[in-house]
């Protein structure tokens, strides 16, 4: 009975972890872009998991406004049955990867409608919502507003496409109001927005002052209807955002265990929409503003061109998936691209990694270490400690920090440090000329040292993870486990099809 206090008692001060993604527009199918941010962040989810945290991992799709509904229309169906029939392909996304998240929002989903009304609604019992027209210049790519001197030769400056005058009655946000606040905010927490850079690009535009937000629109049907006026439907973005409360469950005991999230995950083209518009939201709700918002880079293509749909130089995620291991794509897309930083897209890179530093790297010396254990220790491994050189190889320490920090290239590349060491250790040792002790030390250190590799790769390639601990006849490990000379002499090792095939 006590024992079972003790150990509830544990599981309530588990630290807690809530990381979110952007949700996808599925206005088409999903791109690399979209796989990218999901990637990314579960690989921080998994990471959490693997520290024995509790972790909520929210992505999915924003359905609601114009851009949806003018694809609904294009393709001959209702805007529902239209987003019904894309939102497969998001979540196949997700399958494809090993996306481990804990629920994929839609904001057609009846639990966000409601949030999203109550949202609305109190804001504007606070009279910080009030009715007005609206005359400005509408981009409907990214269902923004824009000035005058925003636009670049009258077009959207981040689509390029030309904005269109509109003039509406529309209900309007007092964003105004919460200038300071939200510069405030930014400008006391250096980790409220990373990288740096982008945290002092916002400070910079947010220093311009808020203008009042247009919140909704009058004669865009396929959206949430504002609870006080039927005519209107909530601006997309003013549903949008709100999927980060209501996908945790706000206001109930999930909401109070996980908000305030610790990242929001986002591309550099909606940085604005998470900090100005969100905080002002929040901070109208009287709601918590969220710890971190972490601004990932762009995905371009070979030649370093922004995928364009128009171009034909979208990248499909999925049929990449298909083509290659997921855990090649996601280990190209998390070693490749500094964390932060744009970076481009080239199969035959992807394919140089795949056979160089999975298939030659990792593949070859799992493929060793088992079939030595199994030709000169009948299949057990031997009865040894790893080998106090091979052990300084591998930087713990520094992965943890590169994780804290978010530096996921960084750690990666240190892991993969480590393993090429351990193939460099076999090679100088050459254990196939020794026996007794010495061999057994060998063999041993690649075993235990394979696993330690095994704990520290899931958050990247988990699939290859599970792999790796079911050859070395283990069950995955947390990062509880990983030190040195924890496997257990004895341990059956049974070898299996190989990690990867060397492609040409
Ligand atoms: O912006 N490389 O949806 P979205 C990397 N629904 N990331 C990219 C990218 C690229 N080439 N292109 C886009 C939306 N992204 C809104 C979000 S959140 C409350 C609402 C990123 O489908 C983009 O920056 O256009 C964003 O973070 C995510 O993909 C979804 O973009």
């Amino acid at each position: 009975m006590a024992k079972k206090a003790a150990s509830k008692a544990l599981a309530d001060v588990k630290k807690k972890f809530y990381i979110t993604t952007a949700i996808d527009y599925p206005s088409g199918k999903p791109h690399l872009g979209h796989a990218y941010e999901k990637v990314c962040a579960d690989c921080i989810a998994r990471w959490h998991r693997l520290l024995g945290e509790e972790v909520f991992f929210l992505t999915g799709t924003d359905e609601h406004g114009s851009k949806v509904s003018r694809c609904a229309k294009a393709s001959g169906k209702a805007p529902q049955k239209y987003v019904d029939e894309m939102v497969v392909y998001f979540r196949e996304l997700c399958a494809k990867l090993n996306i481990s998240y804990d629920r994929f929002i839609r904001t057609t989903d009846s639990d966000h409608v409601k949030i999203s009304q109550e949202i609305f609604k109190k804001i504007y019992e606070k009279g910080e919502i009030y009715l007005g027209e609206y005359s400005g210049w509408y981009c409907d790519e990214c269902e923004t507003f824009f000035t005058e001197k925003d636009l670049v030769d009258g077009n959207c400056p981040t689509h390029g496409k030309k904005a269109k005058w509109v003039s509406e009655e529309s209900y309007f946000f007092k964003m105004s109001n919460y200038s300071k606040r939200v510069l405030d905010a930014l400008e006391k927490n250096e980790k409220i927005v990373l990288p740096e850079g982008k945290r002092k690009e916002i400070i910079n535009r947010v220093k311009e002052g808020l203008n009042d937000l247009s919140v909704s629109r009058a004669n865009v049907p396929w959206g949430i209807p504002v609870p006080m006026n039927a005519n209107h439907t909530q601006y997309v973005w003013m549903d949008a955002l709100l999927n980060y409360i209501s996908g945790v469950g706000y206001p109930g005991k999930d909401f109070e265990k996980f908000w305030p999230a610790n990242i929001h995950l986002i591309g550099k083209d909606i940085l604005w929409h998470h900090t100005a518009i969100w905080y002002s939201i929040l901070m109208a709700a009287e709601i918590e503003i969220p710890k971190t918002v972490f601004v990932h880079g762009f995905i371009n293509t070979e030649s370093g061109e922004k995928m364009s749909k128009s171009g034909g130089t979208v990248i499909d995620p999925v049929a990449l998936s298909e083509k290659y291991p997921a855990d090649a794509l996601r280990y190209f897309l998390l070693r490749e691209i500094p964390f932060g930083q744009d970076g481009n897209f080239s199969e035959d890179s992807m394919r140089i990694r795949l056979n160089n530093e999975l298939a030659n790297g990792l593949g070859n010396l799992l493929n060793r270490t088992v079939t030595m254990i199994e030709k000169y220790n009948a299949g057990e491994v031997p009865n040894a400690k790893t080998n106090i050189e091979l052990r300084k190889k591998l930087d713990i320490d520094g992965i943890k920090k590169h994780m804290e920090n978010l530096e996921l290239h960084h750690a990666l590349g240190k892991i993969f440090s480590f393993v090429h060491a351990c193939n460099q250790f076999t090679n100088e040792k050459e254990p196939w000329k020794l026996d007794g002790k010495e061999r057994d030390e060998v063999l041993y250190s690649l075993a235990d040292s394979l696993r330690m590799a095994s704990i520290l790769l899931q958050p990247f390639i988990p699939e290859t993870s599970e792999k790796i601990s079911s050859q070395l006849g283990l069950k995955l490990g947390l990062l509880a486990d990983c030190s040195f000379n924890k496997l257990k002499a004895g341990t059956k090792v049974k070898k299996a099809e190989v990690l990867f095939r060397k492609l040409e």
